[in-house]
């Protein structure tokens, strides 16, 4: 076996390991982030459950950091108050990105780990199955349900040499995107092997596995072997070592190569992570910001290689240099050590431990700016500038840059930015703070500010659905378009009334207001719809203003599950063709929709009223998710099943 079908027949519940078929899986931990943790608990409380069945359930407040309001510290106190009473452990506001902490404090190879956030899989650094979800499916978790999906595909990318000086393993997966795309990793999970892995530390293979999710793969996972153990070690976790490797004679379905050598440092260019070209080609162009950090790029040594670059030197005079170190375990370690004073004499401003710029939580570029970033995603408008431009790069190539004022090749370093992993992290989990003991969860009063407004829950599908085609989308649209987060909307992650007025405006400012309207409708759009995040409210918001089914030429992962938890039909294009026939505006009518899909026939008929002309979509969905679809959602499923 492999090393995921290792780790996955050893929590399988339901289902064979047969790419393609659905299984469930048992959860052993699961995390949360403020920005859908909100949602996530509500959500669980709805489900009536009293305390987790998990073996660690973490919820982390670090997305909506800036309290500009009384929004966002509302919803931390809610977070806070409902994890305490419910047997969850939550990491408050500083304490750091959840992916870095959750590897620094948590994270257990060979474990499984759901999470309501899209970089969920940092945790494949470790070892572990780590998957991201919206945050109904990390609610069940946390209830005791397993999680269901489908069976992956396993790639092999076989990790040959080592890499050059100032080639970083952030340009590992930039080039796993450039020969891939930001669809090439759907249905797969991505698993390293060779020689070249046992030469990256945990970090370092945590930043390959945490872009993993801009391939739109399930998961990806590293082995647990000597550099691990040491990594623990330092942590003072030893005992959650398991040496974990695939089997000599393994089999893959398909393998991807890289020699580690020849790679150079690479750049993904405006507004997709697989725009990769290599620095030397993109040249000199003229910088404006440079931000280092999320959780991507925000590690010890990370921050270590970026201290030496800007020790003793001054940024740019035209660049703002931006850095948020990811845990307060590095900002601490920063502090001590003198690194921290090197990058604040060098001019860098210092950011607290938390997602910040990454998803637009404040430092938005000026209008038209290159923006040189360390995270994982550059979707369009991501940044709050929509016309800015980011580009995606390594730490040594963002840090160097921010001293020439233009992207710069970091092979013109001339030093040693080898960085060893510490004897000792510093560890101080006294930000985490636990839950009651069980028996006394009656003790806790939950605390709910006025931001925290109802949710919409799907209902039962009718007979008939007709409704216009309220906007039509090209290829690759991103959670990102569809509920845009920034530093004005993020504080309403908890209410989604108010989000309603901003869903789609990235693609069309008029959307919110004709779908207000039309009262709902349908919507259409290319490949890969809902790429990106795993924000629920690409579901919910959509719900609310009344879309009952999306036609597109497919669907990325996490978003397809979430539509079809809160009832929303995602239906697929049989024939490319079909999709130039629509125009936006078009009456689409789903006859018999209920019949048709409780059928459990793959093909749906769709007719445009508008053209006079019938076509065939494919909703390719499992058992239970065409009860989820009958019933109008997960919540009502799991309501009738308790009931
Ligand atoms: C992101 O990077 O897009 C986010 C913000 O972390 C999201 C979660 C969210 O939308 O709250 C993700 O990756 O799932
Ligand atoms: Fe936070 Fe950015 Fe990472 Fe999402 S990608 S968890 S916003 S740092």
């Amino acid at each position: 076996m492999n090393l995921t079908q290792k780790i996955l027949s050893a929590h399988l519940v339901t289902g064979r390991l047969v790419p393609g078929e659905e299984i469930s899986i048992r959860i052993d931990q699961t995390l949360t982030q403020d920005s859908t943790g909100t949602m996530a608990y509500l959500q669980f409380e709805a489900l009536g459950v009293e305390r987790v069945c998990t073996k660690k359930s973490v919820a982390y407040i670090d997305h909506n950091t800036l309290q500009t309001g009384f929004e966002n510290a509302d919803d931390h106190m809610y977070i806070q108050t409902v994890t305490r009473k419910h047997g969850i452990w939550c990491s408050k506001p500083g304490n750091g990105i959840c992916h870095q902490v959750n590897l620094e404090r948590f994270g257990v190879p060979g474990m499984t780990l759901l999470g309501s956030d899209s970089h969920t899989p940092t945790g494949g650094g470790i070892g572990m199955i780590a998957i991201g979800a919206g945050g109904l499916d990390v609610a069940v978790a946390m209830g005791g349900g397993a999680y269901y999906m489908t069976c992956p595909k396993v790639v092999n990318v076989h990790l040959t040499g080592k890499l050059q000086p100032c080639v970083a393993a952030k340009d590992i997966i930039l080039e796993v995107l450039r020969r891939l795309s930001v669809k090439g990793g759907v249905g797969k999970v991505m698993e390293y092997t060779g020689e070249g892995v046992a030469t990256l530390t945990v970090p370092e293979r945590a930043t390959i596995a945490n872009m993993g999710a801009e391939l739109g793969a399930t998961t990806s996972v590293f082995p647990s072997d000597e550099v691990t153990r040491q990594f623990l070690r330092a942590q003072g976790r030893e005992q959650d070592f398991t040496p974990l490797a695939p089997d000599g004679d393994a089999a893959y379905d398909e393998t991807l190569e890289i020699d580690l050598n020849t790679l150079q440092p690479l750049v993904a260019c405006p507004h997709m992570p697989d725009r990769v070209d290599t620095v030397e080609h993109v040249g000199p162009i003229k910088v404006d910001q440079v931000f280092i950090g999320s959780c991507t790029n925000s590690s010890y040594q990370d921050m270590m290689r970026v201290a030496r670059i800007l020790k003793g030197k001054t940024v740019h005079p035209e660049v703002s240099l931006v850095i948020g170190p990811g845990s307060r375990q590095v900002l601490t370690m920063l502090a001590r050590n003198g690194a921290l004073a090197d990058m604040i004499a060098a001019g860098a401003r210092i950011l607290e431990t938390a997602c910040g710029p990454c998803i637009g939580m404040g430092q938005s570029p000026r209008t038209g700016a290159v923006s040189i970033r360390t995270n994982n995603r550059n979707f369009y408008a991501r940044s709050g500038t929509a016309s800015a431009g980011i580009y995606l790069t390594s730490c040594e190539t963002a840090a160097v840059s921010a001293l020439t004022g233009v992207l710069t090749d970091p092979r013109c370093l001339d030093m040693d930015l080898t960085i060893p992993t510490p004897e000792h992290f510093d560890i101080n989990d006294n930000l985490v703070l636990p839950p009651v003991a069980p028996g006394e969860e009656d003790t806790v009063q939950v605390v709910r500010g006025p931001n925290i407004q109802p949710f919409p829950i799907g209902h039962a599908l009718e007979e008939n659905i007709s409704g216009k085609v309220l906007l039509k989308m090209e290829d690759n649209i991103t959670t990102d378009h569809i509920m845009p987060s920034n530093a004005k909307l993020l504080p309403y992650r908890s209410n989604i009334p108010h989000l309603s007025d901003y869903c789609l405006t990235p693609v069309d400012e008029t959307f919110p207001a004709r779908a207000k309207q039309e009262k709902g409708g349908m919507l259409v759009a290319g490949a890969n719809y809902g790429q990106g995040s795993s924000r629920e409210h690409a579901a919910l918001v959509p719900l609310y203003l009344g879309i009952r089914a999306i036609v597109a030429k497919s669907f990325a992962r996490i978003h397809r599950d979430n539509l079809i938890n809160n009832g929303i039909l995602p239906l697929e294009f049989a024939e490319e063709k079909d999709y130039d026939a629509i125009t936006q505006m078009d009456v689409l009518t789903l006859k018999d929709i209920r019949t048709q899909v409780a059928s459990g026939k793959e093909e749906i008929l769709v007719h445009n009223d508008t053209t006079g002309k019938t076509f065939t979509t494919r909703l390719k969905i499992t058992e239970r998710q065409r009860g989820m679809l009958l019933a109008g959602g997960l919540l009502n499923t799991v309501k009738e099943q308790n009931a």
